[in-house]
């Protein structure tokens, strides 16, 4: 037991996961994934990304932020469709929606070293991640960098919310396990993040 992790394996199933993909392919249209830079170092990411919704997060020489506008296109990321918020209202326990939700595309090679999701203001709220596609090698470690850490896999239709104590965890993507999964038609690994960044007024 993890306090403030709850995890659901297999919270959508094929056909769930099927509607929600149509969803991302047409947001995908409006907002093209881009490849974040590391600030500081420029060193780019192997994840691509993009968002839905009014914030999404960029990373580039100037550093990590959420911003309201696509830095590519400079439009306005889509909305979130209502699926996904539904997921959000069922597992998040948090009364105000989210306003941004991070869409990472995984190819086979990419991975996400440890870090701490701390960009946002409102940390009452937890962070729900949805996976979609090929099964991911997911790493959880503690409030420390230097702390023990302790690997599970992460598969197409699960979902893991990460609040309370566990909110501000290190954690990461080792590496991705290729041709797990049928869902995505070119392979690889959809995982979406729903955050809520500002506090509610
Ligand atoms: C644990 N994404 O986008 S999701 C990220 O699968 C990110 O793409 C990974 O880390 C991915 O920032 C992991 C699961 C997750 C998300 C947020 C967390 C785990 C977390 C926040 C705190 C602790
Ligand atoms: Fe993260």
């Amino acid at each position: 037991m993890i306090e403030g992790f709850t995890y659901y394996p297999e919270f959508l199933d094929r056909q769930a996961q099927v509607a929600i993909l149509q969803r991302l392919d047409e947001a995908l249209l409006k907002a093209p994934l881009f490849t974040p830079l590391m600030p500081r170092t420029g060193r780019p990411f192997t994840v691509r990304m993009t968002s839905l919704g009014e914030l999404g997060w960029v990373s580039d020489q100037k550093g990590y932020r959420y911003q309201p506008l696509h830095p590519e296109t400079g439009k306005p990321w889509p909305p979130i469709p209502k699926e996904i918020l539904e997921i959000w209202r069922a597992v998040s326990g948090y009364p105000h929606d989210p306003e941004a939700c991070l869409l990472n595309y995984y190819r086979q090679g990419a991975k996400m070293g440890l870090h701490r999701d701390e960009d946002e203001e409102e940390f009452a709220a937890p962070v729900v991640s949805i996976s979609l596609g090929d099964t991911a090698v997911f790493r959880l470690g503690g409030l420390e960098r230097s702390g023990k850490t302790a690997t599970m896999k992460l598969s197409s239709g699960d979902v893991a919310v990460l609040g309370g104590l566990s909110r501000l965890r290190y954690h990461g993507i080792d590496r991705i396990s290729t041709g797990t999964s049928t869902l995505l038609s070119e392979g690889g690994r959809i995982n979406i993040t729903l955050r809520r960044v500002k506090r509610p007024i």
